[in-house]
């Protein structure tokens, strides 16, 4: 068992797309036909490490369970999931975006907080948002979507929604505003607390790679100088 290669679980779409050149940088390359494929295991310039290519929403799980010893997911995601089992040893600095409360233009958010209304706000973090608006005291009905949530207040199904924005460009196709800021968001390395423990001696040496990845040739340049000085070679 301990022979089986370090298993890392990714999303296609941004996910991926970001963390291929970290990977790159800490010396490990990914075919790039490979991510081409439509194959769910792919197999990295490393033997000793190989990828899985699962759900956004799922790289959680399958980390808890063990079925990879690794995996980059968002802090959204992590949240809503509740990071069970998971260790979270580095911010990768990608995937960046902010998780907010979104509303149509002209409709008065803050005004209908203060009168205490009952909103119905549209989500795939229902967790989440739950736990925001317990915070702030705001009364909400959540009806739980699992995409196109930029949709709902327009057809009468939400008067709000809470989302993941990054440029903000979808919501304002949309007439939707921002409303309120819930968390700042980016993708973190999240690692199975067993395979921890157990696969030290591999896992350990790939946490450090990356997080010299993630740290940026500057600071790796100034690591190898020894003094940490900053200054060029
Ligand atoms: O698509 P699927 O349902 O399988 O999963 P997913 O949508 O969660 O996956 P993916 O690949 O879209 O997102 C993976 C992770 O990327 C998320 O969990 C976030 O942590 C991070 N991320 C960063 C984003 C965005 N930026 C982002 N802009 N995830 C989604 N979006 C969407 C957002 O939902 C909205 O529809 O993009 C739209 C807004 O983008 P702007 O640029 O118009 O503001
Ligand atoms: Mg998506």
């Amino acid at each position: 068992m301990s022979d089986a290669p370090i298993t890392l679980a990714l999303s296609k779409g941004r996910i991926f797309d970001d963390t291929v050149p970290l990977l790159a940088a800490a010396g490990i390359p990914v075919d790039p036909e490979a991510t081409r494929s439509r194959k769910l295991i792919l197999p990295t310039g490393d033997p000793g490490l190989r990828l899985i290519i699962v759900r956004a929403s799922d790289v959680p799980t399958y980390v808890q369970y063990g079925a990879a010893d690794l995996g980059v997911a968002g802090k959204d995601v992590l949240l809503e999931h509740g990071g069970e089992g998971l260790y979270q040893p580095i911010d990768l600095g990608i995937g960046v975006c902010r998780l907010c409360v979104a509303a149509p233009l002209g409709f008065d958010y803050a005004q209908a907080v203060r009168r205490g209304a009952r909103l119905r706000v549209a989500t795939k973090y229902v967790d989440t948002a739950r736990q925001h608006f317990a915070r702030k005291g705001v009364h909400v009905d959540l009806i739980k979507l699992y995409g196109s949530m930029e949709l709902a207040p327009l057809v009468g199904l939400a008067d709000a929604i809470v989302d993941v924005v990054s440029t903000g460009s979808t919501l304002k196709a949309n007439q939707l505003v921002e409303v309120e800021e819930i968390l700042p968001i980016s993708a973190r390395l999240v690692v199975n607390q067993a395979s921890l423990k157990t696969r030290a001696a591999r896992l350990e040496p790939l946490l450090a790679r990356l997080a010299a990845a993630v740290a940026g040739p500057a600071a790796a340049g100034s690591a190898l100088a020894g003094g940490g000085s900053g200054v060029p070679a």
